[in-house]
């Protein structure tokens, strides 16, 4: 367990003004952020990131959404903090997630589902790694 999970507020969220919020609700359920940008991926970066989702029916749509406007990337901190950060967020499909989940607030759709989350520990460092340097994480 090494404590850490990447998220990224996704466009949709970004683009709706809820990037405040979603940090707010963040940082209430316990989590420390040790690192925080906002970018705009181009299609190839988003490609990347996504890579383990290559062969999937709806990676070409998943690309052009997370290319489609900035998105907010974040290292954050708790003990536990791919699992907890995984029930904050609730369910891929915002419909299936739990009553006050993150998902459950913002997100619109399967695809515009507001924010991403690791979903393991060794996913969490080579994500966060993908967004930050070492000397970017404090
Ligand atoms: P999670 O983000 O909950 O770990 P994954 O890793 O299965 O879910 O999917 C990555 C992203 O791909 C999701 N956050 C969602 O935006 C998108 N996605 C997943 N399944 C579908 C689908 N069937 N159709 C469209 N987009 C999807």
């Amino acid at each position: 367990m090494n404590n850490i999970t990447l998220t990224i507020i996704k466009p949709d969220a970004v683009k709706d003004g809820h990037t405040g919020a979603i940090l707010e609700q963040i940082e209430k359920a316990g989590f420390r952020i040790k690192a925080l940008k906002m970018k705009h991926l181009s299609e190839n970066e988003a490609g990347a990131f996504y890579a383990v989702h290559k062969e999937r029916p709806f990676y070409g749509e998943l690309v052009a959404y997370m290319s489609s406007g900035p998105v907010i990337p974040a290292v954050l901190e708790k003990v536990n903090a791919v699992a907890e950060f995984r029930n904050l967020i609730g369910a891929t499909n915002p419909a299936n997630a739990e009553e006050g989940t993150v998902r459950k607030r913002f997100g619109k759709s399967l695809q515009s589902n507001a924010i991403h989350g690791s979903d393991s520990d060794e996913n969490a460092n080579i994500e966060a790694h993908f967004f930050f340097s070492d000397s970017e994480i404090y």
